[in-house]
């Protein structure tokens, strides 16, 4: 080995344990970047010796349980409360999107490329985020520094991770992304890798037996901002109609949603997952108290009734959640408390 891997294989030492299990973990209702970044970064910590296991918050999505079966593999299990465990944290950075007991255990890694959470821990440990497409590019990254033979298995969850997260390789593509993506479909050797992506949307965008409220909160995150807590949830459909109608019964929970949470705002987006001419559309709804106002300030287009028609499809994690947040702290919104 290269002094430069032994130097970045030091680096990764202190994440894991040979005795202890370190669980690597995504966040709260988990998808497919998520769960493919635990699985491989488990794999890498395991291949340099250390107890490691990939967990997830909470059941898998349609998407993440479609490609897991389309590859014969299985979704990590449920990790229900990290108290006094050993958690190495990826695709996310905050305590609310975090494991129940994370406040209580012991961090040893953060890996992410969302904007910075409030995740802390008495000790200095290792952590990487970066403005990529996909957590799993970084863990990508992570493995040619460290120079770890990456198995096909692992390049099939890490590809899974990159095509969900850039909507296959079509938004938030940066270089190492593409690197990484061309480096893994050498490796993951998937028949009929053109179609995956479109097989992938359709399973994300069908929701099966699952009841409205249960799609709602299956892709939903929280943040704080300027001493305010909020959710946005983001749901899909296949088709303009079908965005509308989505739409109309993700409204119909908001309210209560709203009233059951500890949160000030809630807002709503539902991305057209089709491949016809309008598949770049979107909606995103608003509610709570100055929700309607920040968002008529931030894109001028709602139509008064919790509607907001976008011709463009934003992305959450680099355009919505960012904006939201810049609005919320120096706000024309209710200025008297942000
Ligand atoms: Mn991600």
């Amino acid at each position: 080995m290269n002094m430069t891997a032994e130097g970045y294989r030091s680096l990764l030492a202190g994440i894991g344990d040979s005795s202890e299990t370190t669980y690597v973990i995504g966040h709260k209702n988990p998808d497919s970047d998520s769960v493919g970044s635990a699985m491989a970064f488990a794999y890498l910590l395991r291949a340099l010796g250390m107890e490691a296991e990939a967990a997830v918050c909470g059941a898998v999505n349609n998407e993440t349980r479609y490609v897991l079966d389309l590859f014969g593999l299985q979704a990590p299990d449920i990790l229900e409360n990290a108290e006094g465990r050993r958690i190495a944290l990826v695709d996310h950075s905050s305590y609310a999107q975090a494991v129940p007991g994370a406040e209580k255990a012991t961090i040893t890694a953060v890996l992410d490329h969302h904007g910075m959470g409030d995740i802390a821990d008495g000790s200095l440990f290792w952590i990487r985020c970066a403005p990529v497409g996909a957590t799993a590019s970084l863990v990508f990254l992570t493995y040619m520094e460290c120079v770890v033979a990456i198995p096909a298995d692992m390049a099939r969850v890490m590809l899974m991770g990159i095509l969900s997260d850039t909507r296959g390789m079509a938004r938030n593509v940066s270089t190492l992304d593409r690197v990484a993506y061309d480096a893994l479909v050498e490796i993951a050797q998937i028949p009929g890798l053109d179609t995956l992506y479109g097989s992938m949307a359709g399973a994300l965008a069908s929701y099966g037996e699952m009841d409205d409220l249960a799609i709602f909160m299956s892709d939903y995150k929280e943040y704080s901002a300027g001493g305010k807590r909020f959710g946005v949830a983001v749901a899909n459909a296949m088709g303009e109609e079908e965005v509308r109608r989505m739409a109309q019964r993700m409204e119909a929970l908001m309210e209560e949603v709203l009233a059951e949470r500890d949160i000030d705002m809630l807002f709503v987006i539902v991305n057209n997952k089709g491949s016809d001419e309008s598949e770049n559309m979107m909606y995103m709804m608003a509610f709570g108290d100055g929700a309607e106002e920040l968002l008529e300030m931030l894109y001028h287009n709602g139509d008064g009734d919790h509607f907001y028609v976008f011709k463009e499809n934003l992305s959450r994690k680099t355009s919505v959640v960012p904006a939201i947040i810049e609005g919320m702290c120096q706000g024309d919104v209710s200025a008297d408390t942000f």
